[in-house]
């Protein structure tokens, strides 16, 4: 049986930044004026002003001080707060598919393909952007690909599960090349106004390249092992979908969009990575000297450094488990794909790190890799 290697990774960053210091002035403005058109109703108890955020707030409990997005004016505008979108007509590669091919453009031309040289193209991502066709199928068609593409969505473990998916299928010979692209445009189903959440995400997209190892042309990562596993959580949920598409819709819900009870997530999310980690690493015969990396899953600083800790046995050394969340936020699925791509060309041969996904679900992905 083949074994499957990652050959390239890219990552498509947007052209827009919003730092905390925007998002939070935005956000304070917005704050005013509801509050002040809701005057009455406050005066008489009934609802609650809503509170200014506050940039020292987001860095201390988050790490995160600046993201990237697709269009910062609509949600940075206090009357709006949703980024403005242009329509496109059915003719034009739809906003997913043009950032991921993008990405997928860098990833090829670090593993010396070519489109035509895919068969196989899986887009994972915590939202996508229509019901049909699969946004995969338009991807293929513009990069030129063969075989079969399709959709998935496990939210923030949709890059590790769709590795371990395209790792599979190569190790049983179905498909030679690969293509697992995370076209992640979260600032569409993020609420801006909330908040407890809004300086949570950013914007991107990243793509990774599978095929056989003895495939490979240059620089390459062995897949040693994978693991998936799931648990039931209501604490991270969005209920937009197409069953929602009625009146009640139109009547702006607060459950359509981005919703976590963020402090239980934090507490519970912690112990069920840190022991699916332990447990893989155990199956695989690893003990934490053997690692040279953490690529983690980008949510929070405080959450990477406990795992990197609980894994390591003691504090990662800088460069032992890069962060990259201070300038991308929260991604979703593709965190830890931008983590290993932009910080695993300094490995040497025989070097090996885990690539760890965790979120909605909940979902945790552990992908382990050794430089060949
Ligand atoms: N400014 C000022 N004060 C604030 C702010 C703010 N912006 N927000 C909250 N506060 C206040 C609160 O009101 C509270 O005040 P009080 O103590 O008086 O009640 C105090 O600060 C503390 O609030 P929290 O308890 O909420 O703060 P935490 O310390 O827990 O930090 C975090 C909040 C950063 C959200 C933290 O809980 C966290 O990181 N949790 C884990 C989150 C996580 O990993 N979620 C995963 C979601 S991603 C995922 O699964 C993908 C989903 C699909 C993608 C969706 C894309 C849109």
């Amino acid at each position: 049986m083949p074994t499957a290697a990652i050959t390239g990774s890219g990552v498509f960053t947007p052209p827009e930044t919003i730092t905390n210091a925007e998002l939070v002035a935005a956000y304070n403005a917005y704050a005013d004026r509801w509050n002040a058109g809701n005057a009455d109703a406050i005066a008489a108890e009934t609802i609650v002003a809503k509170p200014y955020s506050s940039e020292d707030f987001i860095v201390a409990a988050s790490g995160i001080e600046s993201r990237y997005v697709m269009e910062k004016a609509g949600i940075l505008d206090p009357d709006r707060m949703y980024p403005r979108f242009r329509a496109r007509s059915d003719d034009e590669p739809s906003m997913m598919a043009e950032i991921a091919q993008d990405a997928i453009a860098k990833a090829l031309a670090q593993a010396g393909l070519d489109g035509s040289d895919v068969d196989l193209v899986i887009c994972a991502a915590s939202n996508l952007e229509r019901a049909y066709p699969a946004v995969a199928v338009e991807i293929q068609d513009l990069i030129g690909a063969g075989g079969f593409a399709f959709d998935m969505n496990v939210a923030c473990s949709s890059a590790t599960f769709g590795i371990q998916l395209a790792a599979d299928m190569i190790k049983s010979g179905s498909v030679r090349a690969a293509v697992v692209v995370n076209p992640e445009i979260t600032s569409g189903h993020h609420e801006w106004r909330d908040r407890d959440c809004h300086f949570i995400f950013g914007d991107v997209c990243t793509a990774t390249v599978l095929q056989p190892a003895t495939d490979a042309k240059g620089a390459h990562f062995r897949v040693l092992s994978t693991r998936c596993a799931t648990e039931f959580s209501n604490n991270i949920r969005n209920n937009a979908g197409f069953l929602r598409r009625t009146r009640d819709q139109m009547e702006d819900r607060r459950d359509m969009q981005f919703m976590q009870n963020g402090r239980k997530v934090f507490k519970e999310v912690l112990p069920l990575v840190s022991q699916h980690m332990a447990d893989h690493m155990a199956d695989e015969g690893l003990v934490a000297t053997d690692l040279k990396r953490l690529w983690l899953h980008q949510a929070n600083k405080t959450m990477n450094a406990y795992i990197g800790k609980k894994v390591l046995g003691r504090d990662p050394e800088p460069g032992e488990q890069p962060n990259i969340l201070q300038d991308y936020a929260n991604t979703s699925s593709a965190g830890s794909i931008i983590a290993f791509s932009q910080y695993s060309d300094d490995l040497v041969a025989g070097d090996k790190g885990i690539i760890c996904s965790f979120g909605a679900g909940y979902s945790v992905g552990s992908v382990v890799v050794e430089r060949a």
